[in-house]
């Protein structure tokens, strides 16, 4: 599930943040943890394993692919994982994960730049609401939007879908 969009001019972004509805439910900072690690996918001699299995939503095994910086992370409240994040360069995949039927989700903001004379693609992703304990979104970045091969892409991650919320700070992968 996903918003795309071009960034909206100042003046426009303002207003609609002012219109967004409050979500139901919010993560507060101080119950939430984070954990991260990045790789270089052209150091991995097939795959990458970052292994964490205690905490794990799904395994993790990044592909080689020179030139990559592949991305994992964990959110935890109270030790429990409530999402995880994953984006894949080789395929130039993202992966995103509720863990918890907790009434709440996070949502995963891409940006990259698709040339020096456009705006820059801002992107939201988040995984669907189900009665499943872990539900799941796998989204194909190239075929879908267009994200190519060495693209530099911007990910932060935020409590709600307006972006006034973020849980984490801006990392920089490589797709
Ligand atoms: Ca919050
Ligand atoms: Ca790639
Ligand atoms: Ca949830
Ligand atoms: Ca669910």
């Amino acid at each position: 599930m996903r918003i795309k969009s071009a960034v909206l001019p100042l003046g426009i972004a303002a207003v609609c943040t002012a219109l967004a509805v409050t979500p139901a439910a919010a993560y507060n900072d101080a119950d939430l943890t984070q954990h991260t690690w990045t790789r270089d996918t052209g150091q991995c001699l097939n795959t990458c394993v970052v292994e964490s299995w205690e905490y794990d939503l799904d395994g993790t095994f990044f592909q080689r692919d020179i030139g990559g910086k592949a991305l994992k992370m964990h959110i935890r409240e109270h030790g429990k994982t409530i999402a995880q994040v994953e984006f894949h360069p080789y395929d130039e995949v993202l992966h995103v994960y509720d863990g918890a039927n907790d009434g709440d989700t996070v949502y995963v903001r891409l940006k990259w730049d698709e040339g020096p004379f456009t705006d820059p693609v801002d992107a939201t992703y988040w995984a669907p609401g189900t009665s499943a304990v872990i539900d799941h979104n796998s989204v194909q970045l190239a075929p879908d939007d267009d994200i190519d091969e060495g693209t530099e892409v911007q990910l932060r991650v935020y409590d709600d879908k307006a972006l006034t919320d973020p849980i984490t700070g801006w990392y920089e992968v490589r797709a």
